[in-house]
């Protein structure tokens, strides 16, 4: 068994509900959010059975859109003196980041 830990655009989510439990998998969803952007994101977590895995990740992959997102920073070298003078760069984000772990043991009580 393995389990998929994939962190996904808020805006993909339902696409990626929906097609999972169309194709009958079962699955957590966790309110997270990104440690750079410190925006929300979702992660999901698929115990799966190995035989189905590249189907979920095939899913997953057609259902998350990768996004261009504009981000103010300041040059690292830079003293934050007075007013705050942003400096966007544009940061990819997505399609999905995710993490296929071998699962030890599964039970149900
Ligand atoms: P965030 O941490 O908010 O990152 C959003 C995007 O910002 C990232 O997109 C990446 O393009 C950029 N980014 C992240 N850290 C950066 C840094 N130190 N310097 C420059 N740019 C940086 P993605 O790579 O597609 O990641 C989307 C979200 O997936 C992340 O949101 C985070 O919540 C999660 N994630 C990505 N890699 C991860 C990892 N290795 N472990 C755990 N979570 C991860």
């Amino acid at each position: 068994m393995k389990l998929v830990v994939a962190v996904v655009h808020n805006r993909d989510k339902n696409r990626v509900v929906e097609d999972l439990i169309r194709n009958g998998f079962k699955f957590t969803i966790i309110g997270s959010t990104g440690g750079f952007l410190k925006e929300g994101n979702t992660t999901f977590l698929v115990g799966t059975d190995e035989a189905e895995k590249e189907t979920l990740l095939r899913l997953i992959q057609q259902d998350c859109q990768m996004r261009e997102q504009l981000v103010n920073v300041l040059p690292p070298d830079a003293t934050p003196v007075g007013p705050f003078v942003p400096n966007p760069i544009k940061v990819p984000v997505g399609g999905a980041i995710v993490f296929v772990l071998d699962v030890e043991q599964f039970e149900r009580f």
